[in-house]
């Protein structure tokens, strides 16, 4: 594959935050990996002059996702604790815009359009492709690029930039499969860099 990334595009950063770090409250496997690859990316959309965003899991303390609320998973990203800063040597410029969600007590949400402003400011910048990689692959990123496709943006999945938490395993790879599904491109550094 050849395409030209460019004009129309936008990088996506979905919760790369230190709690969905090996190590973290809710660790994702291999989840460190992905951080010098979206470097890479980082780097190459700061050259296009490419907008960037990121999303973050930002959760009240007594979210209902988390087990002592009866949810699903370990208390992780509660706003402004250290587990909810972006990873450590992930270089986003000052610039790039930060989507906050999953912000209500009472409801969980793993895409980074659910409750936020991203579709409109897309549309305001004439984004139309979204570059998609992050954490976690079967979990929110799966979720964001579910609703991108839904709201009409082309999306490229970083497949060399996720990581999956596989609760089951090959959560992961039937993730992938259903954004391929949906029509979500899989791309890697070199395919997009050609
Ligand atoms: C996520 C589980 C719980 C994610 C967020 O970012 O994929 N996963 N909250
Ligand atoms: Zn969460």
């Amino acid at each position: 594959m050849s395409v030209t990334v460019g004009r129309n595009d936008a990088l996506l950063i979905v919760d790369v935050q230190r709690d969905f770090l090996p190590g973290g409250n809710l660790g994702v496997p291999e989840g460190d990996a992905v951080v010098p690859v979206l470097n890479r990316y980082i780097a190459a959309a700061r050259a296009k002059g490419l907008p960037i965003f990121a999303s973050r899991d930002w959760h009240p303390r007594n979210h209902c996702s988390f087990k002592a609320q009866g949810g699903p998973w370990p208390e992780h990203c509660v706003a402004g604790t250290p587990g909810a800063a972006f990873a450590e040597g992930l270089q986003l410029p000052s610039d790039a815009r930060i989507i906050d969600k999953a912000t209500r007590v009472e409801a969980d949400a793993y895409s980074a359009f659910s409750g936020t402003a991203l579709a409109g400011e897309l549309r305001r910048r004439g984004v139309q492709r979204l570059l998609v990689g992050g954490l976690a692959t079967d979990y929110c990123v799966l979720s964001t690029v579910r609703d991108a496709r839904r709201e009409g943006f082309e999306v490229f999945l970083l497949k060399d930039a996720i990581r999956a938490v596989n609760v089951n395993p090959g959560d992961g790879e039937r993730a992938e499969r259903e954004m391929r599904d949906a029509g979500a491109v899989a791309a890697t550094y070199e395919e997009l860099a050609a």
